[in-house]
């Protein structure tokens, strides 16, 4: 499947430049590209520049509302992202249409922060107008939940998420959810975190875009995940998780067989426990499962049994599968993703604590004012979106 990736803002910016890694080291490794171009879009100058993958002309790098910022960024402010985002969003349509084999696009993949302000803005408000430009591709967006230390320390960050994940979803054909608290290791910088966090979402998701885009037999799975079957279980609020486990590859032995299909299982049970924000999968209503190592350590019968197995845990989900034999000896890796999630609890959280936020922002604002006091009893519907 071949994806067209833009990175709004740093968060975005940053994850769409693993991509363009990835896509690089694709093209020179195994001869074929999953990505037709990559593209980050900014308010701040140098935040555009911190990229090292991302083409660095201006037909890549796109600096949207240089009158109004100077080149340094929005300082949080998401309304303001989103109003920029929309004044210049031509820069962004102009720049798709440069692509070369623009044609061969699946989707758009489109990544952003939601507690910063110019990815958290940007992003549904350029999804929207992709979406009305290129009517017969799926736009999908992933969006990158806060650390935990960033709600409780700036306030603001709340309504940012809130404003984002409800804009986002409006707009999107599907919303990746990737919760930066998950992949927290408490002993490294700021830095090193984020730098892992971006690996480790990038790396599954690239690998699920390959499996149907191979072009060497040898690596042709029995049961190909193609574009196809990833477009028709990509629907709402989605999550992805990986998981991988050592095997003991073929002895011959049947008692070695029966534990590498239990390590196989273990390797899905671990990418269940990794997914990108906690969900329950009894509530997604589409599920995938890619199955990848060599060859020789992946059977018809441990395929069968991750199926089964998924299908135990995602009771109400569709599930489409595919292998793909080009992984590395002794390890099985699985990756899953679980789609059209019909309830996200860390979701419904964001959206009833910036509820909480515009209530006493109005309560603080109706204090000041007194002639226009009320009394709090807003809801979903006072949730701003941007579009
Ligand atoms: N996973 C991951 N998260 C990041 C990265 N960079 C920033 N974030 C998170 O993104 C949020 C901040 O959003 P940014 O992308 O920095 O903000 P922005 O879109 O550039 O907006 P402004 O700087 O306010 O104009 C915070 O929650 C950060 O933890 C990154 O490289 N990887
Ligand atoms: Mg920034």
């Amino acid at each position: 499947m071949k994806l067209l990736i833009i990175g709004c803002g740093q968060c975005g910016g940053r994850l769409a430049d693993e991509f363009a890694f990835m896509n690089r080291r694709a093209k020179t490794q195994g001869g074929f590209e999953v990505l037709t171009n990559t593209l980050a879009v900014n308010t701040d100058v140098a935040d555009l520049s911190g990229l090292r993958n991302i083409k660095p002309d201006n037909g890549h790098r796109i600096l949207i509302g240089t009158r109004r910022t100077g080149g340094h960024g929005v300082g949080k402010l998401n309304e303001l992202g989103a109003d920029l985002a929309r004044a210049d969003g031509d820069k962004v349509i102009e720049a798709i249409k440069m692509t070369p084999h623009l044609a061969e696009t699946d989707a758009f993949l489109l990544i952003a922060g939601a507690a910063g302000g110019t990815g958290s803005g940007s992003i549904s408000v350029l999804t929207q107008l992709i979406k009305e430009r290129f009517l017969d591709k799926p736009v999908y967006n992933m969006i990158v939940l806060p650390f935990r230390y960033e709600e409780t320390t700036e306030d603001r960050s709340i309504f940012n998420v809130g404003t984002c994940l409800k804009s986002s979803y409006m707009a999107a054909d599907a919303v990746f959810l990737v919760d930066n608290q998950r992949y927290l290791k408490k002993t490294d910088s700021i830095a090193q975190n984020l730098a892992r966090i971006n690996r480790l979402v990038v790396k599954p998701f690239f690998n699920m875009l390959c499996a149907g885009e191979e072009t060497n037999p040898k690596y042709i799975g029995s049961k190909v995940l193609d574009g196809g079957d990833i477009i028709q279980t990509l629907s709402g609020w989605t999550v992805i998780g990986y998981g991988a486990s050592k095997v003991n590859g073929k002895t011959g032995h049947f008692l070695t067989k029966s534990d590498d299909e239990q390590k196989g299982i273990r390797a899905m049970d671990e990418a269940i426990n990794n997914l990108s924000v906690k969900a329950d999968p009894t509530e997604a209503r589409k599920a995938l499962y890619l199955l990848t190592g060599s060859g020789k350590d992946m059977s018809m019968d441990l395929i069968n049994d991750l199926s089964s197995t998924l299908k135990s845990m995602a009771t109400e989900a569709v599930i489409r599968s595919g292998d793909y034999p080009r992984g590395t000896n002794g390890v099985l890796e699985v990756t899953v993703v679980l789609s059209e999630l019909t309830n996200s609890r860390k979701v419904i959280d964001y959206f009833s604590k910036t509820i909480d936020y515009i209530n006493r922002a109005r309560h603080r604002q109706a204090s000041a004012n007194l002639e226009n006091y009320a009394t709090g009893t807003e809801s979903f519907g006072d949730i701003p979106s941007f579009l």
